[in-house]
């Protein structure tokens, strides 16, 4: 089951959820409390869900929105092979610090949104003017509610100024946060799951109807088990509104590419859904 936010033909903001049969459209359904009120008995709220459908849509509505309403964003770093890499060629200085977090027994976890920097399915997604070099991050992002246990899962795009990044690493909160710098949807797939679900992660990149760029990994490539980053996320920290968690990119663009507006960035998740997106400059 997934449950997915739009806006329908009048103009209001709505809730869905679809299953193998039905696209049922959700009433005065509260996405904040509902995950407050699953806290405990994660499957119940799932399966309870249906039950508060008005009607049967006939398809998915074309205008979709990000699926949260008040969650912050947060990330892990560096949890694939190939980010510790990438990171370690962009770095003016080498890099050291990103060879040690791989390894370390603390992950990296830092603050990546606010709800009102997060975009949704079809929204365009931003590059930051005063950066040269953009990348986008395709992760797979965990949902959670305020007590961290997972409610479902959900594509995520972590988007970075490796530029700004790679100049010093005390500039990643300007490199990571800034307005439209992630993109979450197109909509949730429902699961209590304490693992990773076992899945592909695609990454296509578009400009001017040409293909630049496909790349692939696989969720099997994370260092760090979920429960591990859970861990950490909740140590003297809290999460009234629940949270959307991304838990790191294994794909990443060859050294020369970068975004340019108009690019389309598409990135699928097997079993969970595609979401694309276009650049423009913020
Ligand atoms: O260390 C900087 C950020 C790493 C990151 O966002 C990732 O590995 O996905
Ligand atoms: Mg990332």
């Amino acid at each position: 089951m997934q449950l997915f936010r739009y806006i329908d033909a009048l103009g209001n903001r709505s809730w869905a959820l679809s299953n193998e049969n039905d696209i049922l459209q959700l009433v005065d359904f509260d996405f904040d409390s509902w995950l407050a009120g699953s806290i405990g008995r994660v499957d119940e709220a799932i399966n309870g869900l249906a039950a508060t459908a008005v009607r049967k849509l006939t398809t998915l509505p074309a205008q979709l929105l990000a699926p949260i309403i008040s969650q912050e964003i947060w990330a892990a770093g560096v949890t694939y092979e190939r980010s510790r890499e990438a990171r370690q060629e962009e770095a003016q200085d080498g890099g050291d610090i990103y060879a040690r977090v791989y390894r370390a027994e603390r992950p990296e976890i830092f603050f990546k949104a606010p709800a009102r920097y997060v975009v949704g399915y079809g929204d365009s997604v931003g590059i930051r003017k005063d950066a040269t070099w953009n990348v986008p991050e395709p992760e797979l992002g965990i949902v959670l509610n305020p007590a961290l246990e997972t409610v479902g899962f959900v594509i995520g795009n972590d988007m970075s100024s490796r530029d700004i990044e790679g100049e010093n690493p005390l500039y990643l909160p300007q490199a990571k946060i800034y307005s439209s710098a992630c993109a979450i949807g197109p909509g949730i797939l429902l699961s209590s799951s304490a693992d990773y679900p076992q899945a592909t992660i695609q990454l296509e990149i578009v400009r001017n109807d040409v293909s630049l760029f496909v790349g692939e990994t696989h969720t099997n490539r994370i260092r760090r088990p979920l429960a591990e980053l859970m861990g950490y996320l909740g140590r003297s920290s809290s999460f009234p509104a629940g949270l959307i968690f991304l838990s790191g990119t294994g794909i990443i663009p060859p050294g020369e590419f970068t975004l340019i507006e108009g690019d389309v960035v598409t990135i699928t998740i097997e079993g969970i859904g595609v979401l694309t997106n276009i650049v423009k400059v913020v």
